[in-house]
Protein backbone atom coordinates (compact mmCIF):
# COMPACT_ATOMS: atom_id res chain seq x y z
CA UNK A 1 0.00 0.00 0.00
CA UNK A 2 1.19 3.90 -0.73
CA UNK A 3 1.64 6.28 1.62
CA UNK A 4 1.30 9.48 0.48
CA UNK A 5 3.30 12.37 2.25
CA UNK A 6 4.51 15.96 1.39
CA UNK A 7 6.89 17.77 3.96
CA UNK A 8 5.27 20.82 3.31
CA UNK A 9 3.63 19.62 6.60
CA UNK A 10 6.37 21.08 8.31
CA UNK A 11 5.55 24.23 7.39
CA UNK A 12 3.02 24.62 9.90
CA UNK A 13 4.55 24.49 13.32
CA UNK A 14 4.91 25.97 16.46
CA UNK A 15 1.98 27.88 17.74
CA UNK A 16 0.44 27.62 21.35
CA UNK A 17 -3.20 26.58 22.09
CA UNK A 18 -5.55 27.54 24.75
CA UNK A 19 -6.27 24.07 26.11
CA UNK A 20 -8.84 23.54 28.82
CA UNK A 21 -7.84 27.17 30.28
CA UNK A 22 -4.31 27.57 29.87
CA UNK A 23 -1.90 28.36 26.71
CA UNK A 24 0.55 25.91 26.01
CA UNK A 25 2.49 24.55 22.67
CA UNK A 26 0.22 22.52 20.13
CA UNK A 27 -0.04 19.06 20.72
CA UNK A 28 -0.42 18.77 17.22
CA UNK A 29 3.22 19.12 16.26
CA UNK A 30 5.56 18.07 12.98
CA UNK A 31 7.25 15.56 15.14
CA UNK A 32 4.01 13.21 14.74
CA UNK A 33 5.06 12.99 10.94
CA UNK A 34 8.38 12.01 11.35
CA UNK A 35 7.71 8.75 13.77
CA UNK A 36 4.69 7.55 11.17
CA UNK A 37 7.33 7.78 8.17
CA UNK A 38 9.91 6.02 10.68
CA UNK A 39 7.50 3.31 11.54
CA UNK A 40 6.97 3.36 8.06
CA UNK A 41 10.04 2.79 6.29
CA UNK A 42 10.50 0.00 9.13
CA UNK A 43 7.74 -1.68 6.72
CA UNK A 44 9.49 -1.25 3.03
CA UNK A 45 6.36 -0.02 1.78
CA UNK A 46 6.32 3.25 -0.73
CA UNK A 47 5.62 6.62 -0.24
CA UNK A 48 4.87 8.99 -2.98
CA UNK A 49 4.36 12.96 -3.20
CA UNK A 50 1.20 14.57 -3.67
CA UNK A 51 -0.37 15.42 -6.85
CA UNK A 52 -1.16 19.33 -7.03
CA UNK A 53 -4.82 20.49 -7.35
CA UNK A 54 -6.71 24.16 -8.18
CA UNK A 55 -8.62 25.11 -5.43
CA UNK A 56 -11.89 24.31 -7.48
CA UNK A 57 -11.01 21.15 -6.03
CA UNK A 58 -10.82 22.00 -2.34
CA UNK A 59 -14.37 24.40 -3.56
CA UNK A 60 -16.24 21.35 -3.58
CA UNK A 61 -16.21 21.01 0.11
CA UNK A 62 -15.34 24.32 1.04
CA UNK A 63 -16.71 27.93 0.51
CA UNK A 64 -15.07 30.16 -1.78
CA UNK A 65 -14.58 33.39 0.89
CA UNK A 66 -13.57 30.52 3.68
CA UNK A 67 -10.67 29.38 1.34
CA UNK A 68 -9.62 32.51 0.07
CA UNK A 69 -9.83 33.88 3.65
CA UNK A 70 -7.38 31.22 4.70
CA UNK A 71 -5.22 31.56 1.49
CA UNK A 72 -4.64 35.75 2.48
CA UNK A 73 -5.06 35.68 6.46
CA UNK A 74 -1.52 35.72 7.39
CA UNK A 75 -0.28 38.34 4.90
CA UNK A 76 -3.00 40.43 6.00
CA UNK A 77 -1.59 39.68 9.51
CA UNK A 78 1.97 40.90 8.41
CA UNK A 79 0.63 44.03 6.35
CA UNK A 80 -0.72 45.10 10.15
CA UNK A 81 3.37 44.88 10.80
CA UNK A 82 2.33 41.04 13.36
CA UNK A 83 4.77 38.30 13.52
CA UNK A 84 4.33 34.71 15.14
CA UNK A 85 0.76 33.15 15.43
CA UNK A 86 -2.74 34.20 14.93
CA UNK A 87 -5.14 33.16 17.51
CA UNK A 88 -8.57 34.04 17.55
CA UNK A 89 -10.41 35.76 20.91
CA UNK A 90 -13.75 36.24 20.03
CA UNK A 91 -16.66 34.01 18.37
CA UNK A 92 -20.40 34.71 17.03
CA UNK A 93 -22.01 32.59 19.49
CA UNK A 94 -25.91 32.56 19.87
CA UNK A 95 -27.73 35.84 19.83
CA UNK A 96 -25.01 37.59 17.91
CA UNK A 97 -24.60 38.27 13.36
CA UNK A 98 -23.25 34.77 11.91
CA UNK A 99 -24.97 36.14 8.24
CA UNK A 100 -22.63 39.18 7.31
CA UNK A 101 -18.26 38.64 7.18
CA UNK A 102 -16.98 41.22 9.05
CA UNK A 103 -14.41 43.51 7.44
CA UNK A 104 -11.51 43.14 10.23
CA UNK A 105 -9.00 40.45 10.15
CA UNK A 106 -9.27 39.27 13.77
CA UNK A 107 -13.12 39.50 13.57
CA UNK A 108 -12.96 37.22 10.45
CA UNK A 109 -10.45 34.98 12.21
CA UNK A 110 -12.84 34.57 15.03
CA UNK A 111 -15.96 34.46 12.59
CA UNK A 112 -14.22 31.22 10.69
CA UNK A 113 -12.87 29.79 13.80
CA UNK A 114 -14.76 27.43 16.66
CA UNK A 115 -12.09 27.71 19.17
CA UNK A 116 -8.69 29.11 20.14
CA UNK A 117 -6.67 25.68 19.74
CA UNK A 118 -5.86 26.35 16.08
CA UNK A 119 -3.23 28.84 15.02
CA UNK A 120 -2.68 30.08 11.88
CA UNK A 121 0.76 31.01 10.86
CA UNK A 122 3.13 31.76 7.67
CA UNK A 123 3.03 28.65 6.37
CA UNK A 124 -0.75 27.06 7.75
CA UNK A 125 -1.41 27.73 4.08
CA UNK A 126 0.55 25.70 2.15
CA UNK A 127 0.91 22.95 4.81
CA UNK A 128 -3.08 22.84 4.86
CA UNK A 129 -3.04 22.28 0.89
CA UNK A 130 -0.54 20.00 0.91
CA UNK A 131 -1.95 17.79 3.08
CA UNK A 132 -5.53 17.84 1.18
CA UNK A 133 -3.39 17.27 -2.16
CA UNK A 134 -2.20 14.03 -0.06
CA UNK A 135 -6.21 12.88 0.56
CA UNK A 136 -7.39 13.95 -2.96
CA UNK A 137 -4.34 12.10 -4.15
CA UNK A 138 -4.79 8.44 -1.98
CA UNK A 139 -8.42 9.29 -3.27
CA UNK A 140 -7.51 9.30 -6.89
CA UNK A 141 -5.49 6.13 -6.78
CA UNK A 142 -8.41 4.20 -5.32
CA UNK A 143 -10.64 5.52 -7.60
CA UNK A 144 -7.93 4.65 -9.97
CA UNK A 145 -8.01 0.72 -9.19
CA UNK A 146 -5.57 0.65 -6.14
CA UNK A 147 -7.55 -1.28 -3.27
CA UNK A 148 -5.84 0.97 -0.81
CA UNK A 149 -4.16 4.35 0.00
CA UNK A 150 -3.32 6.11 3.02
CA UNK A 151 -3.15 9.87 3.24
CA UNK A 152 -0.51 11.04 6.06
CA UNK A 153 -1.83 14.15 6.36
CA UNK A 154 -0.72 16.61 8.89
CA UNK A 155 -2.95 19.01 9.64
CA UNK A 156 -5.70 16.82 10.13
CA UNK A 157 -8.68 17.67 8.47
CA UNK A 158 -12.26 16.16 10.06
CA UNK A 159 -13.09 19.03 12.14
CA UNK A 160 -13.18 21.66 9.70
CA UNK A 161 -16.15 22.59 8.21
CA UNK A 162 -17.03 23.79 5.20
CA UNK A 163 -16.22 27.61 6.19
CA UNK A 164 -14.64 26.87 9.71
CA UNK A 165 -11.56 25.86 11.24
CA UNK A 166 -10.46 24.39 14.61
CA UNK A 167 -9.30 21.25 16.61
CA UNK A 168 -5.93 21.66 14.71
CA UNK A 169 -8.34 21.37 11.01
CA UNK A 170 -8.27 23.85 8.58
CA UNK A 171 -9.03 21.60 5.56
CA UNK A 172 -11.38 18.46 5.83
CA UNK A 173 -9.23 15.94 4.47
CA UNK A 174 -11.33 12.83 4.59
CA UNK A 175 -14.19 15.15 3.05
CA UNK A 176 -12.27 16.24 0.14
CA UNK A 177 -11.02 12.39 -0.22
CA UNK A 178 -14.86 10.93 -0.44
CA UNK A 179 -16.41 13.83 -2.87
CA UNK A 180 -13.17 13.25 -5.23
CA UNK A 181 -14.29 9.39 -4.69
CA UNK A 182 -17.92 10.65 -5.83
CA UNK A 183 -16.74 12.84 -8.44
CA UNK A 184 -14.68 10.02 -9.68
CA UNK A 185 -18.29 8.64 -10.43
CA UNK A 186 -18.54 6.02 -7.37
CA UNK A 187 -21.64 6.30 -6.70
CA UNK A 188 -21.67 6.17 -2.55
CA UNK A 189 -19.11 6.38 -0.23
CA UNK A 190 -18.71 5.78 3.72
CA UNK A 191 -16.87 7.70 6.11
CA UNK A 192 -15.79 5.68 9.32
CA UNK A 193 -14.45 8.40 11.58
CA UNK A 194 -12.51 6.24 14.49
CA UNK A 195 -10.53 9.32 15.63
CA UNK A 196 -11.10 10.06 19.43
CA UNK A 197 -12.91 13.75 18.87
CA UNK A 198 -16.28 13.49 17.06
CA UNK A 199 -15.39 14.85 12.95
CA UNK A 200 -17.81 17.35 13.50
CA UNK A 201 -16.90 18.97 9.97
CA UNK A 202 -17.20 16.05 8.22
CA UNK A 203 -20.60 14.89 9.93
CA UNK A 204 -22.18 18.21 9.00
CA UNK A 205 -20.67 18.66 5.53
CA UNK A 206 -22.48 15.81 4.34
CA UNK A 207 -25.46 15.99 6.78
CA UNK A 208 -27.91 16.68 4.15
CA UNK A 209 -26.77 13.87 1.95
CA UNK A 210 -27.74 10.56 1.06
CA UNK A 211 -24.57 9.75 -1.18
CA UNK A 212 -21.75 10.06 1.59
CA UNK A 213 -22.61 7.96 4.74
CA UNK A 214 -20.98 9.25 7.97
CA UNK A 215 -20.02 6.94 10.87
CA UNK A 216 -18.30 7.91 13.79
CA UNK A 217 -17.07 6.67 17.11
CA UNK A 218 -15.95 9.19 19.52
CA UNK A 219 -15.52 10.12 22.96
CA UNK A 220 -18.60 11.51 24.27
CA UNK A 221 -19.08 15.01 23.63
CA UNK A 222 -21.01 16.01 27.40
CA UNK A 223 -16.96 15.92 28.36
CA UNK A 224 -14.77 15.78 25.41
CA UNK A 225 -14.27 17.94 22.59
CA UNK A 226 -15.80 19.42 20.34
CA UNK A 227 -18.68 19.46 23.07
CA UNK A 228 -21.40 20.73 21.03
CA UNK A 229 -21.46 17.80 18.17
CA UNK A 230 -21.61 14.18 18.01
CA UNK A 231 -24.26 13.43 20.03
CA UNK A 232 -26.14 9.81 19.45
CA UNK A 233 -29.60 11.55 18.34
CA UNK A 234 -27.95 13.49 14.96
CA UNK A 235 -29.07 10.94 12.49
CA UNK A 236 -28.48 13.74 9.43
CA UNK A 237 -30.99 15.99 8.07
CA UNK A 238 -33.17 16.11 4.83
CA UNK A 239 -31.97 13.79 1.82
CA UNK A 240 -29.31 12.84 4.64
CA UNK A 241 -31.67 12.14 6.77
CA UNK A 242 -30.25 8.49 8.03
CA UNK A 243 -26.59 8.90 6.69
CA UNK A 244 -25.31 9.84 9.99
CA UNK A 245 -24.50 7.97 12.93
CA UNK A 246 -22.99 8.54 16.09
CA UNK A 247 -21.40 6.11 18.66
CA UNK A 248 -20.02 8.19 21.63
CA UNK A 249 -18.19 6.28 24.16
CA UNK A 250 -16.92 6.38 27.91
CA UNK A 251 -13.59 7.65 28.84
CA UNK A 252 -11.85 4.77 29.86
CA UNK A 253 -13.43 2.59 26.94
CA UNK A 254 -11.24 -0.32 26.44
CA UNK A 255 -10.90 -2.48 23.45
CA UNK A 256 -13.47 -5.06 24.92
CA UNK A 257 -15.78 -2.68 24.60
CA UNK A 258 -14.81 -0.68 21.64
CA UNK A 259 -14.84 -3.93 19.47
CA UNK A 260 -18.46 -4.32 20.53
CA UNK A 261 -19.33 -0.55 19.14
CA UNK A 262 -17.34 -0.64 15.93
CA UNK A 263 -19.46 -4.27 15.45
CA UNK A 264 -22.47 -2.07 14.91
CA UNK A 265 -20.45 0.71 13.54
CA UNK A 266 -19.10 -1.75 10.68
CA UNK A 267 -22.28 -3.33 10.21
CA UNK A 268 -23.49 -0.09 9.35
CA UNK A 269 -20.98 0.41 6.81
CA UNK A 270 -22.26 -3.07 5.09
CA UNK A 271 -25.60 -2.36 4.70
CA UNK A 272 -24.63 1.11 3.17
CA UNK A 273 -22.80 -1.20 0.43
CA UNK A 274 -20.70 1.87 -0.47
CA UNK A 275 -18.29 1.43 -3.17
CA UNK A 276 -15.49 2.76 -1.37
CA UNK A 277 -14.33 4.06 2.15
CA UNK A 278 -12.63 6.68 3.46
CA UNK A 279 -11.60 6.02 6.84
CA UNK A 280 -10.84 9.11 9.37
CA UNK A 281 -7.46 7.25 11.05
CA UNK A 282 -6.98 8.99 14.44
CA UNK A 283 -5.37 7.04 16.75
CA UNK A 284 -5.58 9.16 19.65
CA UNK A 285 -7.99 6.43 21.20
CA UNK A 286 -4.50 4.86 22.56
CA UNK A 287 -4.21 4.59 26.53
CA UNK A 288 -1.01 6.74 26.22
CA UNK A 289 -2.56 10.40 24.57
CA UNK A 290 -2.03 12.90 26.24
CA UNK A 291 -5.65 14.89 25.63
CA UNK A 292 -7.34 11.64 25.11
CA UNK A 293 -9.09 9.26 27.45
CA UNK A 294 -9.96 5.90 26.24
CA UNK A 295 -7.56 2.65 26.13
CA UNK A 296 -6.89 1.08 23.39
CA UNK A 297 -3.38 -0.54 24.03
CA UNK A 298 -0.70 -1.02 21.41
CA UNK A 299 -1.90 -4.74 20.34
CA UNK A 300 -5.65 -3.29 19.60
CA UNK A 301 -4.62 -1.51 16.71
CA UNK A 302 -3.88 -4.35 14.38
CA UNK A 303 -7.37 -5.65 15.79
CA UNK A 304 -9.24 -2.39 14.07
CA UNK A 305 -7.28 -2.74 11.37
CA UNK A 306 -8.25 -6.11 10.40
CA UNK A 307 -11.74 -5.55 11.39
CA UNK A 308 -12.15 -2.48 9.18
CA UNK A 309 -9.92 -4.49 6.20
CA UNK A 310 -12.29 -7.19 6.22
CA UNK A 311 -15.12 -4.91 4.93
CA UNK A 312 -13.09 -5.76 1.62
CA UNK A 313 -13.51 -2.22 0.04
CA UNK A 314 -11.21 -0.13 -1.66
CA UNK A 315 -10.16 2.26 1.10
CA UNK A 316 -8.83 5.33 1.55
CA UNK A 317 -7.30 5.86 5.29
CA UNK A 318 -6.59 9.50 6.21
CA UNK A 319 -4.42 10.24 8.91
CA UNK A 320 -5.98 12.42 11.74
CA UNK A 321 -5.03 12.60 15.37
CA UNK A 322 -2.67 11.20 17.60
CA UNK A 323 -0.47 12.61 20.25
CA UNK A 324 0.76 10.22 21.96
CA UNK A 325 3.85 10.77 19.67
CA UNK A 326 6.48 8.27 20.41
CA UNK A 327 3.87 6.04 20.06
CA UNK A 328 1.85 6.99 17.13
CA UNK A 329 4.30 5.59 14.13
CA UNK A 330 3.04 1.77 15.86
CA UNK A 331 -0.17 2.78 15.86
CA UNK A 332 -1.05 3.69 12.43
CA UNK A 333 1.19 0.89 11.18
CA UNK A 334 -0.60 -1.68 13.60
CA UNK A 335 -3.97 -0.45 11.62
CA UNK A 336 -2.31 -0.32 8.15
CA UNK A 337 -1.22 -3.19 8.42
CA UNK A 338 -4.24 -5.08 7.50
CA UNK A 339 -4.34 -3.33 4.22
CA UNK A 340 -0.88 -3.87 3.42
CA UNK A 341 -1.20 -7.60 3.04
CA UNK A 342 1.07 -10.31 4.42
C1 LIG B 1 -7.98 17.10 16.89
B1 LIG B 1 -8.18 15.70 16.35
C2 LIG B 1 -9.68 23.95 22.55
C3 LIG B 1 -8.52 23.12 22.10
C4 LIG B 1 -8.75 21.69 22.45
C5 LIG B 1 -8.44 20.37 20.50
C6 LIG B 1 -8.23 18.91 20.24
C7 LIG B 1 -8.32 18.67 18.76
C8 LIG B 1 -8.17 17.24 18.38
N1 LIG B 1 -9.34 25.32 22.77
N2 LIG B 1 -7.91 20.79 21.74
O1 LIG B 1 -9.52 15.24 16.42
O2 LIG B 1 -7.31 14.70 16.92
ZN1 LIG C 1 -8.69 13.48 17.71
Amino acid sequence: MKTIHSPLHALHDGGMELHRGELVPCFEMPARVDHILAAIARTGWAVEAPREYDDAVLARVHDADYLAFLRGAYAEWQAEGRDGFMLPGAFPARGMRRDRVPAGLHARLGYYAFDAGSPIMQGTWQAARASAFCALTAADLVAAGERSAYALCRPPGHHAGRAMFGGYCFLNNAALAAQRLRDAGLARIAVLDVDYHHGNGTQDIFRERDDVLFVSIHGDPDTEYPFYLGYADERGAGAGEGYNHNFPLPRGTDWARYAETLERALGLVADYAPQALVVSLGVDIFEGDPISQFRLGVEDFPRLGARIAALGLPTVLVQEGGYAVAGIGDNVVGVLAAFAGP
